[in-house]
């Protein structure tokens, strides 16, 4: 066995061993999602390798199993045959080489990246990210033909050095294949701007530089996170997590057209993915459907992370189907997702003014849909309470005003975590509808409005006993068609 395989092995084992060690214990810990996935124990931040392989569905992810907070980057390992039920694996991938694991210096490892299926083998490509190393970030990869157990390439780093447009901030490659060729977008800075450059490969080992696929126009964040660029429809887009100076901002998209001879992405129209401030690096997929899939980190840098104080943080959002009308590219929740329903309660059309308490003791895991005919409505605004105590004081709010167009999401009073708002513009559907779908997971909300046209995700950490469910008016009557709702199964009971 070569060296560089011997390290890698006993870094996972170390690994492995610490996740054996604490998942039962965690498992039972507090603020624990139900049917979103999270690691066994520890840290858990970005989507890595989303990958459809020999008939399953593969979900890495940048993983510290140590600790509650971000350490030397591990690529956690998951599979599911329906996007919903998760089954946790050996961890995949341990900071073990010169390129991606140091000594004595604050941050390290194996950094985000991607995955595709080249004849039967799954390969990984990741960066490997050494503090004050130079070249501090490079491309590696490392390949597995059964789908557990992956060898780092013993020739990595495949692309050693960042090129002309690009510094040492070049990471989280995004590689596809389009006709006969492998491409990979990587993100990086130059100059103020945030920036994907290209490279083309035929055998993902020697890689060629392209260029600049696509840059920020000076207002899009001056470094780009785990870019991720792929075809839909006829068109292409580009996901991009884009930092502005140390913060991190929520992720946009852009349509767009590919030109693959010149390796240039124009971009057309751009938009914020996830209006919510718990949101960051999402990564797709293709299916053997031939679905555009998506998940994003539910959570984001520098927020308050509650559950830290009980042995683990992060999660990921529920798998979301990209589909593209024309300017809009809706997000839908996988038609999976529906398994988990059980309980199913109906209100038929009614009206209201002020306050309506829909449930005393509603379910804190539930899917609910609410359809409100805004054309019979003539509140300027309607709000609906979610996780509410008894006394009204601790809730989170979704409230809808129709005058100014905009969706609140308000955590002024969610309980503890992060406060304050998130806002999304809507526009009322032709048949003068809304239709809000909301996804509520003991510690998350994800808001989907028409159908996925915008979306706001967020977590919040109430009290458990906090279950009161309301409808509230401003300024007149709401008439809603239909509101329905159901309890969901725990995907880890
Ligand atoms: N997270 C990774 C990086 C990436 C960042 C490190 C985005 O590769 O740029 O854990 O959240």
């Amino acid at each position: 066995m070569n060296s560089i395989h011997t390290k890698h092995i006993e870094a996972l084992t170390k690994a492995n061993q610490e996740i054996a060690a604490k998942q039962e214990q965690i498992k039972n810990s507090r603020y624990r999602l139900n049917y979103h996935f999270m690691a066994p124990t520890g840290w858990i931040n970005d989507p890595n390798g989303l990958v459809f392989y020999n008939g399953e569905y593969h979900l890495f992810y940048q993983f510290y199993p140590y600790a509650s907070s971000w350490g030397p980057m591990h690529w956690g390992h998951a599979k599911s045959t329906d996007l919903v039920n998760w089954k946790h694996m050996p961890v995949a991938l341990a900071p073990s080489e010169s390129y991606d694991a140091g000594e004595g210096v604050p941050g390290y490892g194996c950094f985000s990246g991607s995955a595709v299926v080249n004849n039967d083998e799954l390969v990984l490509i990741y960066t490997g990210h050494v503090d004050g190393k130079t070249p501090m970030q490079v491309q590696n990869i490392a390949t597995s033909t059964d789908g557990v157990n992956f060898e780092k390439f013993e020739n990595n780093p495949v692309i050693d050095n960042f090129p002309e447009h690009a510094t040492h901030d070049f990471r989280d490659p995004k590689v596809w294949q389009y006709e006969d060729k492998w491409y990979m977008v990587v993100g990086t800075k130059k100059d103020g701007k945030g920036k994907a450059v290209l490279y083309v490969s035929e055998d993902l080992k020697n890689w060629e530089y392209k260029g600049v696929a696509a840059e920020s126009n000076g207002t899009q964040g001056d470094m780009w996170e785990c870019p991720d660029l792929f075809p839909i429809n006829d068109r292409h887009v580009l996901l991009v997590s884009p930092m502005y100076g140390t913060q991190n901002e929520k992720p946009f998209y852009v349509i767009g057209d590919m030109d693959y001879d010149k390796g240039v992405f124009t971009q057309d129209v751009y938009k914020t993915l996830d209006y919510g401030s718990d949101f960051y690096a999402p990564q797709t997929l293709i299916d053997d459907k031939g679905r555009r899939i998506m998940i994003g980190w539910m959570e984001k840098w520098l927020t308050k992370m509650p559950s830290q104080e009980y042995g683990w943080a992060g999660a990921m959002t529920i798998a979301r189907e990209l589909v593209l009308e024309g300017d809009i590219m809706k997000q839908k929740p996988v038609d999976e997702l529906e398994e988990l329903r059980t309980g199913y309660k109906q209100l038929d059309a009614f009206e209201f003014t002020e306050i309506k308490t829909i449930n005393d003791q509603q379910e804190s895991v539930s899917e609910v849909i609410i359809d409100v005919n805004v054309n019979d409505t003539n509140a300027s605004k309607f709000g609906i309470q979610l996780r509410c105590s008894k006394d009204g004081e601790e809730r989170t709010e979704i409230m809808v005003d129709f005058e100014n167009k905009e969706i609140v999401m308000d955590r002024e009073r969610s309980g503890v975590g992060e406060k304050g708002t998130s806002k999304a513009p809507f526009v009322v559907k032709e048949n003068g509808t809304l239709n809000l779908r909301i996804f509520m997971d003991t510690t998350s909300l994800e808001l989907f409005v028409n159908g996925g046209e915008q979306v706001i995700t967020n977590r919040i950490f109430p009290d458990e006993t906090s279950k009161r469910f309301n409808l509230v008016s401003q300024g007149g009557k709401v008439s809603i068609n239909t509101l329905e709702s159901w309890k969901l199964n725990s995907i880890w009971k």
